[in-house]
């Protein structure tokens, strides 16, 4: 596959390229959480009439979070940004922080960080990193109460018009480990111009799979790493 020099790649990530770091996803668990479906706790609603509940879901998370380690798939597209300076865009779903880890800078999290927190009163984002509960209180403005920096479902995906322009102009755009559950994410295929290549990696075709033109099976740890090797050795 040839890109031209001034090729822009988009590459977007579901939770299928952090299972092998031992992040379980959201079908693993057939989208439930303490018998909860994460469509029912992930919501403004949810976090209005039980704030308390919704904390311990992004707590346990959180806390999960410094005894994984970003894997071979997070760590080839960081290389792949790192070799093709100003050429690639990652969009991810995932709320940890797996890719920011590998190295990955030019990377927005659409759905928002886990490790990040937003005021309620003052709206600051701020770093995260511990619990949180209905005592946080924003160090921003001393007296607001905080809420996980998260895009819950009902709610607007973050950098949607970024996204949106370089999906428009980019030469190829490739999913990886999504399941084409969650929209807008998984329009992103068909909103790419008419130029661009589309593929899929994946362990199996995703919900939206007939709209791409090529699809890679297997695990994350394994196709990215030699994607990313043969996208570095054409021009
Ligand atoms: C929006 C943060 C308007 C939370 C998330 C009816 C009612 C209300 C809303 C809707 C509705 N119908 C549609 C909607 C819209 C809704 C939606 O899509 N709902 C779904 C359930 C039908 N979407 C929204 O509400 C979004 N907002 O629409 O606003 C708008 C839109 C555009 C412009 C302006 C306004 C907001 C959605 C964001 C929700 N927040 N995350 C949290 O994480 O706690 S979504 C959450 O679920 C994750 O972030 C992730 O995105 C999603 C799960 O998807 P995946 O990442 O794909 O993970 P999944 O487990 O599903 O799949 C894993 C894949 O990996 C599988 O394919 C598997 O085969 C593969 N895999 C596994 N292991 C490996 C692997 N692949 C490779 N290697 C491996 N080893």
């Amino acid at each position: 596959m040839t890109l031209p020099r001034a090729a822009s790649i988009v590459i977007l990530t579901g939770a299928g390229i952090s299972a092998e770091s031992g992040l379980r996803t959201f079908r693993d668990a057939n989208g439930l959480w303490e018998n909860h479906r994460v469509e029912d706790v992930a919501t403004p609603e949810a976090f209005h009439h039980n704030p308390a509940l919704v904390h311990r879901f992004y707590n346990e998370r959180r806390r999960s979070l410094p005894s994984v380690q970003p894997n071979a798939a997070h760590l080839a597209l960081a290389r792949l940004e790192r070799e093709r300076p100003g050429e690639v865009l990652l969009v991810t779903q995932n709320v940890d922080d797996l890719h920011d880890r590998a190295g990955s800078r030019n990377l927005v999290h659409m759905h928002g960080e886990l490790l990040k927190g937003r005021c309620l009163a003052c709206r600051a984002v701020l770093d995260w990193p511990g619990d949180m509960d209905a005592d946080s209180r924003c160090p921003a403005c001393r007296r607001g109460q905080l809420r996980p920096h998260i895009v819950w479902f009902g709610e607007v995906p973050l950098e949607m018009e970024r996204i949106y322009r370089a999906l428009e102009g980019c030469a190829l755009f490739a999913a990886i480990g999504t399941s084409g559950h969650v929209y807008p994410a998984a329009g992103f295929v068909e909103a790419v111009g008419p130029e661009a290549r589309t593929v899929e990696l994946n362990l199996e075709p995703s919900r939206v799979a007939d709209a791409f033109q090529e699809h890679r099976s297997g695990p994350a740890t394994e196709l990215v790493p030699a994607f990313v090797a043969e996208l570095l050795a054409r021009r």
